[in-house]
């Protein structure tokens, strides 16, 4: 009998910790879906821009709070071209912000392209307009 109240009370506190940071989370109307979008970004794999013409294009869709592809690999000193596309649900991610390259875009129905010339190797971030989706160009 004791270990059965023991039980009980333990999954009435497992309960309680479950169902406190989802009341917390539904108060959110932007950056909401952190949960989904952290387990997103495991599954993302680097995607290498393709070289046309001297110029290294990539596309990237904004949908359910991600950057798809969340990583762009890119090689220093020939200029970049990162096309934004709206998917289904982009939310906030729509406001694209390069902090680092003072560069801040709205992706609206139609794509935008962010154009830059990386001049060395190393990481350039970039997120939503809260800063809480997030993605990045690695320069190699
Ligand atoms: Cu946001």
């Amino acid at each position: 009998m004791k270990t059965q109240t023991l039980i009980l009370g333990a999954l009435a506190l497992a309960a309680a910790v479950f169902a406190s940071p989802l009341q917390k989370e539904s108060g959110q109307s932007c950056c909401g879906s952190m949960m989904a979008m952290q387990s997103g970004h495991d599954m993302d794999k680097p995607a290498a821009a393709k070289l046309v013409k001297g110029v290294q294009k990539a596309t990237i869709t904004i949908d359910n709070g991600m950057y798809i592809p969340a990583t762009i690999s890119v090689l220093k000193g020939k200029p970049v071209e990162l096309t934004f596309k709206a998917g289904k649900n982009p939310g906030c991610g729509s406001t694209v912000v390069f902090k680092s390259l003072k560069i801040s875009k709205e992706v609206g129905s139609k794509p935008v392209v962010i154009k830059f010339t990386p001049k060395e190797a190393g990481t350039i971030a970039f997120t939503c307009g809260m800063g809480m989706f997030d993605g990045k160009v690695v320069v190699k």
